[in-house]
């Protein structure tokens, strides 16, 4: 098993390269590219990737244990790469797929499936967008509170140092992933630094829930305890959260 880089200059998506040319692509190919012109979030969003700043990368996994531990894969990844270039930031996974650090986001991830056999999920494309020397104004552009590690640390960053880092990390996760995959999900829990914090959940028709985030399940779900006590499961959604309500010396 290893990662092995596919650099490109620029493409419409690392996703859409990596899925369009998934048979052919070694399992561990890491799809690179300097600039997309056409970055994908969720849900048809999409992801802003300014030229020569940020790191946008897609993972071809073909042994894939549980579709939620590609996700993870990626998730602890970045937070490890984060906090090996830059140990004064406190990164943490906010479900279901975001990197953050304090209340902006920094990284986003897009898992998409490939191949099934016998309804099970057989090959997956696994996308992170990191935002590293992006400044304040191409930032602004964006609708959502984000952030970068050239704003969070306020000192730029050596793509190839932050890229390298990634490609040890990624390896690591990996592995583990194919070796010890309940490891890897305890892993990806104790990231989630908003376990037990008050947030809102807004689900796919736009109804907002809030409630103490208590759990997520092997599947990938989240479980939500409203005030009446009730707790509810959210297979997707966007989680919001209050600056003010969070306790961020949880955080660390
Ligand atoms: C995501 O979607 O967060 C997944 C983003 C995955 C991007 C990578 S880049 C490499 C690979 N190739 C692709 O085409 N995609 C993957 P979602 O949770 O839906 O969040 C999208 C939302 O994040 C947008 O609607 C904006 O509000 C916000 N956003 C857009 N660009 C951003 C950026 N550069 N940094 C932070 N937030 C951003």
């Amino acid at each position: 098993m290893e990662i092995t880089r596919l650099q490109l200059d620029t493409v419409d998506s690392t996703n859409t390269y990596a899925k369009d040319r998934f048979a052919e692509l070694a399992d561990g190919t890491l799809v690179v590219s300097t600039c997309q012109t056409a970055g994908r979030g969720r849900l048809g969003r999409k992801w802003e990737s300014p030229p020569g700043v940020n790191l946008y990368a897609s993972l071809v996994i073909k042994q894939v244990r549980s579709p939620v531990l590609c996700g993870a894969v990626l998730g602890l990844a970045a937070i490890d790469t984060i906090r090996e270039l830059a140990p004064e930031l406190n990164p943490f996974l906010k479900w279901p797929n975001d990197v953050y650090l304090g209340d902006a986001k920094v990284a986003g991830i897009l898992c998409e499936s490939t191949g099934f056999e016998n309804g099970r999920v057989t090959g997956i494309v696994a996308g992170i967008g990191l935002n590293v020397n992006m400044n304040e104004a191409q930032l602004a552009g964006i609708d959502q509170r984000a952030t970068s590690l050239l704003l969070a640390a306020k000192r730029e960053f050596n793509l190839k140092n932050v890229l390298e880092s990634l490609e040890k990390s990624l390896l690591r996760y990996y592995t583990t992933q194919l070796a010890h995959p309940n490891d890897l999900f305890g892993l990806w829990q104790a990231q989630h630094k908003l376990l037990g914090q008050h947030i809102e959940v807004v689900d796919g028709q736009g109804i907002v829930s809030g409630g103490i985030f208590v759990g997520i399940e092997p599947d990938g779900a989240m479980i939500l305890r409203g005030a009446d006590g009730v707790a509810r499961r959210f297979d997707c959604g966007d989680v919001r959260i209050d600056r003010n309500r969070v306790n961020w010396h949880d955080i660390h």
